[in-house]
């Protein structure tokens, strides 16, 4: 088996995750073909550019288009390699939502010619790799898929998730290690010769259900270590303690190292994959549901926070700044931010509440339905507001002039301003 790549990679889904790997492969001189459903994005791409906000990726995208080597496409092609990085939500039961997935196989299925490799990335509950590779069966009875048994398959199958950081993708794309996980060993061999053509991390390679298992439990480990810091903190408020100073000082012992409390979790991971695990076992995920619940109660006790400030005003104006997720990048998914200020715009119509983001120039649909709520500088926004409430720690927030803050009342749920 040779152990280098080389033929086209069809990557499905041109988000987050798909569109930086598509780049890395391609500046790397791999031929590949960027497949999504939004014709918005397939132009966007087509023409060099980027359809969101992330570091060094634009200069990667259009790069990799101008040296021929990235194209965008609505139509899955025929290729030696399929990377499916489409999303993967959870149902109103917490369930995965596995439609996406099912999508990119049908569109797959019918390109399939024998010897390829499809490498599922979105993160997934255990046994989601396997129920591709059992699709892909259903759909092509004249293939053999690896799950029906040793010896070699017509297409190999794995499950390769991702791992990078909002913020740092194209750093972490190159230099994390990465978990292979295979239907069959030699399905992972064949997946990591893909990865091998820019990872310098090690490729840790092992069996599909253990990759899926070891994704969700890295973000539930830190879904359960920021729920530790967030219940210090509403902790902190009740007994009238500065919550960051008594983590600083913990944070002196050797073997301590308590994460920030924040305004709640966001993303659309750390808030999502955990619930894989809870739905996987219901009766035993005890302490992952739990820090699920306390980093999603957050934004609620915030609000309450700020609503019974207000309550000691006339007429107050609370400047909420930030709605990303976190900090210095553009996305709103799944935002603690855009929850607090909508729980506060529906508690407190009668009060001004100017928004700031500097990443954002309109606000999300849920709060422009609301005429209490405008989106401003945050200049203007501070200046003319009686209550602060930090939101996200966007470095322009940590840079603002303190003396504009002369005379209001803070709440800062970052510890920007420390
Ligand atoms: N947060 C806190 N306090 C902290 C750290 C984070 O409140 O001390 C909040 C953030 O503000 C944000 C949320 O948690 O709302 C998640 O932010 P994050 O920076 O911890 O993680 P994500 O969701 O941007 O990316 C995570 C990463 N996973 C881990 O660090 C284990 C990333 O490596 C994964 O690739 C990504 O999820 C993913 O796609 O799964």
């Amino acid at each position: 088996m040779s152990d280098s790549f080389d033929g086209r990679v069809a990557v499905i889904g041109l988000g987050y995750i798909g569109l930086p790997t598509a780049v890395v492969l391609a500046t790397r001189g791999i031929d590949v073909v960027g497949v999504d459903v939004n014709t918005g994005t397939v132009e966007a791409v087509a023409q060099g550019r980027l359809p969101f906000v992330e570091p060094d990726l634009a200069v990667g995208v259009s790069g990799a288009v101008a040296m021929g080597k990235l194209t965008a496409t609505t139509e899955t092609p025929e290729a030696e390699a399929y990377i499916i990085a489409v999303p993967t939500p959870f149902n109103p039961d917490h369930t995965a939502d596995l439609s996406f997935v099912r999508m990119a196989v049908e569109q797959i299925a019918p390109k399939l010619r024998g010897g390829e490799v499809v490498v599922l990335e979105s993160t997934s509950p255990p046994g989601t790799t396997a129920q591709v590779s059992e699709w892909f069966a259903e759909l092509r009875p004249d293939l053999t898929l690896p799950h029906e048994g040793e010896g070699v398959p017509d297409v190999h199958v794995a499950h390769c998730p991702e791992r990078v950081l909002p913020g740092r993708i194209m750093i972490e794309m190159v230099t994390n290690d990465r978990v292979v996980g295979g239907i069959t060993s030699r399905c992972a061999k064949k997946a990591a010769e893909i990865y091998r053509v820019f990872c310098q991390g090690e490729l840790l390679l092992t069996d599909a259900a253990s990759a899926e298992m070891a994704k969700l439990v890295e973000n539930a480990y830190r879904d359960v270590n920021i729920a530790f810091a967030n219940e210090l903190s509403v902790i902190g408020d009740q007994l009238h303690l500065d919550v960051w100073e008594v983590i600083r000082l913990a944070n002196h012992h050797p073997r301590v190292n308590i994460l920030t409390p924040g305004p709640g979790v966001g993303g659309h991971c750390i808030a999502v994959d955990p619930w894989f695990i809870v739905g996987a076992a219901p009766n035993l995920a005890r302490l992952i549901r739990t820090a699920r619940e306390i980093n999603d109660h957050k934004p609620h006790h915030v609000a309450e926070q700020v609503i019974n400030t207000a309550s000691r005003f006339r007429n107050p104006t609370i400047a909420c700044l930030g709605m990303a997720y976190k900090a210095n990048i553009d996305d709103l998914r799944e935002s603690p931010a855009v929850e607090v200020i909508e729980t506060l715009a529906d508690a407190l119509p009668e009060v001004d509440i100017a928004v700031a983001e500097p990443y954002a120039n309109k606000l999300p649909g849920k709060l422009a339905q609301h005429a209490n709520v405008t989106l401003e500088r945050t200049g203007s926004a501070v200046d003319r507001a009686d209550i602060v409430v930090v939101l996200v720690d966007h470095d322009q927030f940590r840079s603002l002039n303190r003396s504009l803050l002369a005379g209001k009342v803070l709440y800062d749920t970052r510890g920007v301003w420390r």
